[in-house]
């Protein structure tokens, strides 16, 4: 048993995980729960077919106290693990967030993002962002990097929401009705729920007409951000993100139209 010695409300991070077993880094996950005390950690077994499940398991008994095991029979994508893992860690935390398994963003950048919930009180998203730029260790493949700039232009252009890179696997949350009803319905998308996330917050945003997107989602640049290998990402899976990002596009228009009338 650890001291959970939690300043203030937890921080429960979800963690999707499919067929991890070979890449799963445990010995940083658990120095990150050593050096957070707030930290609580929820895996979700995306209907893994190794040994996923066995080292989670072994995880979760380390740490009973700060880690939870959701296990999805069937894989179903990284869109509806997140999905789940979410309306799991807001029911007991005020924030909650997710986090790529290969920990390509290495743990110790919660404090960073969290910092900006508690900096900016009208903040309720804090988004981690690759910015290649002077100062920041931002490595990442040249062909992903200019195939992520364009995929993040045209999703910007298409939308209407200027955001900088909605791909990264480093988000957080305060647990309000916003991100209730964002995460209520499964996504549409499989690859690019993000982008989804935010087009569902901004049509909403939209209609109450009191915040706007710019206001309620920040994104944070990364000090350190490095390529992992072993992504289960090919590159058909671009086509199908532009593809998604057409359907995000009509499905944006249909919930502008589908939100009830506002009271006069
Ligand atoms: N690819 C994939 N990832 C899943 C799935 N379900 C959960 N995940 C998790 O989603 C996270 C991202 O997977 P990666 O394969 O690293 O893909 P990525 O980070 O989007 O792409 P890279 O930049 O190439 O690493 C990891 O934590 C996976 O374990 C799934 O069905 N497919
Ligand atoms: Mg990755």
């Amino acid at each position: 048993m650890h001291d959970t010695d939690a300043q203030g409300e937890p921080l429960v991070l979800v963690v999707p995980c499919y067929n991890e077993a070979a890449r799963l880094n445990r010995a940083a996950f658990e120095a990150a729960l050593s050096s957070m005390p707030w930290l609580q950690l929820c895996f979700v077994n995306d209907g893994s077919r190794d040994d996923t499940g066995t080292l989670l398991e072994s995880i979760r008994q380390a740490w009973p106290d700060r880690v939870r095991v959701v296990s999805l029979a069937k894989n179903a994508g990284k869109a509806e693990a997140v999905r789940q893992g979410l309306l799991m860690a807001s029911t007991i935390s005020t924030t909650c967030g997710f986090w790529d398994a290969d920990l390509a963003t290495p743990l110790h950048e919660l404090v960073a993002l969290r910092e900006v919930l508690s900096r900016h009180p009208q903040v309720e998203w804090v988004w981690g962002i690759r910015l290649r730029a002077l100062g920041r260790q931002v490595e990442r493949r040249a062909l992903r990097h200019y195939l992520g700039r364009l995929f993040a232009t045209c999703s910007s252009v298409l939308l209407g929401i200027d955001s900088y890179d909605t791909q990264c696997g480093a988000k957080l949350f305060t647990v309000s009705p916003l991100l209730r009803a964002v995460i209520a319905e499964p996504f549409r998308s499989r690859w690019i729920f993000d982008v989804e996330m935010l087009a569902r917050a901004d049509a909403l945003l939209r209609y109450a007409g009191t915040r706007r997107i710019g206001t309620v989602v920040y994104e944070q640049p990364l000090a350190l951000w490095q390529h992992v290998a072993g992504s289960k990402v090919k590159p058909v899976d671009f086509v199908k993100a532009f593809r998604e990002l057409l359907v995000v596009r009509t499905q944006q228009t249909v919930w502008c139209r589908a939100l009830p009338a506002r009271p006069a």
